[in-house]
C-alpha cells in the first residue's frame, strides 16, 4: 500500500487512491471503506500515553485518516459519558445496561464525530463547498463544522419532516437550507447527483471518511469499560452508517490485539422503516427498500438506507441481530430513560433501548449480558412529541398556585 490508508470497495475489494474524490467504487459501484495500514498505526500508538489522555475524537489521531494536522476542524467532539443504568438493570433484570450519551457532543448528536474528520478531509482535498441531505442531525452538524472551516454549506431536507431544533441549528450556522417535497431517500439521491456532477464535496455517510470519525465511539466504550468489551452494542439504524462505523472501530482494535472479543452488533429500526430488520429476520442477502417510510422518530425515517449492505455485514459478522420497535415503544423508552436515569434523548435514540427491552423479553438476548445502548441524539433536538405525551404544564392564575400545591 502506498499511503497508510486507501479506499477499498466492500464488494470487489478494489483499492483506490485516497486523494480521489469517490463516493462509490469506480469499478463495480459498491460501497467504499477506508482501510488503514494497521502495522503502521501500531507503531504510532503509545498505549501508556493514550491511557492518560482524556477521551475525545482526536485522541485517536493515529487511527484517523487525515494527512495535515494543521487543517483539523474541531469543536471538541467525542468524550461523551457512558452512563451505567442501575435502576433500569434492576427493573428489567439485566446484568449490565450502559448508555453511551452522544447527545453530549457539540451539536448534540454522534454526527459530530464523523464531521470533524469529514470536513477536515474536505479541506485537505481542496473542496470549495460542502453539501448533504439529512433527516436533521447530519445537516445541523455539517453546518456547524462548515462554519468553523469557512466553507459554504448546502443542505437538502424533507419538507415538514425535520425536528425544529435541528432545523434551527442548520439555519443558525448559516447553511443554505432547501426543503424538498419528498422524503430523505429522494433528497439524498438529488444531492448526490449534484455533488457527482462537480461543485460541492458530499458529506453524507456514503463518503467513507465520515464513518472513520464515528468509529471512535467504539474506542471510547472500550476504554470506559476498562478494556473489557461489552457483550452487545445496540444501535438505532437509519441510513446505517453508524452501526458499521462502530463495528469497524471494534474490528480495528481487535486486529491490533487491543481486544479479543467482538461485541454483538444489534441494530434497531422503527416499525414503519425497517428494511434491514426484515432482511436479517428472513436471512436475505439483500434488503428490499421501503417505499414510504413513516415513524415519529424522523431521524430514522429512511426507507432505502444507502449503507444497508454494510449494516448487514456488521450484524452478521459479529453474531448480532436486528429488531424493530413501534412509535409507542420508542416514546415509552424515551420517557423511561429520562425518568429513571436522568438521560434526555431524542426519539430515534430511544429506539435502541426499546429494542433491547423487546429482545430480552423475546429471549433473544440473555439477561446475563453487559449491553451498551447508543443514545445517538439529544432530547432538546426534538421536544414536540414529548410535550404532547407528557402533557403541557397546568396553566393557572397567580393567586391559584397555593391552592393547587396545598
Ligand atoms: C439521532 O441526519 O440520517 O444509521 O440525515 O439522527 O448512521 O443513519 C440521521 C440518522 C440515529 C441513524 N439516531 O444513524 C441524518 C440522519 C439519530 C440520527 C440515526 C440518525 P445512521
Amino acid at each position: 500500500m502506498g499511503a497508510w490508508f486507501e479506499y477499498e470497495c466492500i464488494e470487489c475489494r478494489a483499492r483506490w487512491d485516497p486523494h480521489l474524490v469517490l463516493y462509490q467504487c469506480p469499478r463495480c459501484g459498491g460501497l467504499l471503506e477506508i482501510e488503514l495500514d494497521l502495522e503502521e498505526v501500531r507503531e504510532k500508538v503509545d498505549r501508556g500515553r493514550w491511557e492518560r489522555e482524556p477521551l475525545r475524537v482526536w485522541k485517536y489521531r493515529p487511527l484517523l485518516p487525515i494527512e495535515d494536522e494543521g487543517k483539523i476542524v474541531t469543536l471538541g467532539e467525542g468524550g461523551t459519558p457512558l452512563y451505567r443504568c442501575r435502576r433500569l438493570e434492576e427493573r428489567w433484570g439485566i446484568r449490565g445496561i450502559y448508555v453511551k450519551y452522544e447527545g453530549a457532543n457539540p451539536t448534540g448528536s454522534f454526527k459530530d464525530r464523523g464531521m470533524t474528520v469529514g470536513v477536515t478531509r474536505a479541506l485537505e482535498l481542496g473542496a470549495r463547498a460542502v453539501a448533504c441531505a439529512s433527516t436533521g442531525n447530519t445537516s445541523a452538524s455539517l453546518a456547524a463544522y462548515a462554519a468553523k472551516a469557512g466553507l459554504p454549506c448546502l443542505v437538502i431536507l424533507p419538507a415538514g419532516k425535520v425536528a425544529m431544533g435541528k432545523l434551527a441549528q442548520a439555519l443558525a450556522y448559516g447553511a443554505r437550507v432547501v426543503a424538498i417535497r419528498g422524503n430523505f431517500d429522494r433528497a439524498l439521491s438529488l444531492v448526490r447527483e449534484m455533488c457527482e456532477a462537480g461543485g460541492a464535496y458530499l458529506l453524507n455517510s456514503v463518503n467513507p471518511f465520515r464513518p472513520q470519525g464515528q468509529k471512535t465511539l467504539a474506542f471510547e466504550v472500550i476504554e470506559q469499560l476498562d478494556w473489557r468489551p461489552p457483550d452487545r452494542v445496540v444501535v438505532p439504524m437509519g441510513n446505517c452508517a453508524n452501526i458499521w462505523a462502530i463495528y469497524k472501530g471494534f474490528l480495528e482494535f481487535q486486529r491490533m490485539d487491543l481486544i479479543k472479543e467482538m461485541p454483538r452488533m444489534t441494530g434497531i429500526q422503527a416499525e414503519g422503516a425497517k428494511p434491514i430488520v426484515d432482511a436479517i429476520k428472513r436471512g436475505l442477502d439483500r434488503f428490499i427498500p421501503v417505499e414510504n417510510p413513516e415513524t415519529i422518530a424522523t431521524a430514522i425515517r429512511i426507507g432505502n438506507p444507502v449503507n444497508g449492505p454494510k449494516a448487514l455485514r456488521a450484524i452478521r459478522n459479529s453474531g448480532g441481530t436486528a429488531e424493530s420497535v413501534t412509535d409507542e415503544e420508542i416514546v415509552e423508552a424515551q420517557l423511561l430513560l429520562a425518568r429513571t436515569e436522568g438521560i434526555g434523548v431524542e426519539p430515534a435514540s430511544a429506539a435502541s433501548l426499546a429494542g433491547l427491552k423487546k429482545l430480552v423479553e423475546a429471549g433473544e438476548v440473555d439477561r446475563d449480558e453487559v449491553v451498551v445502548c447508543v443514545a445517538t441524539g439529544n432530547l432538546m433536538k426534538d421536544p414536540e412529541e414529548i410535550v404532547r405525551v407528557a402533557g403541557a404544564p397546568l396553566e393557572v392564575e397567580v393567586e391559584e398556585v397555593r391552592g393547587i400545591l396545598a
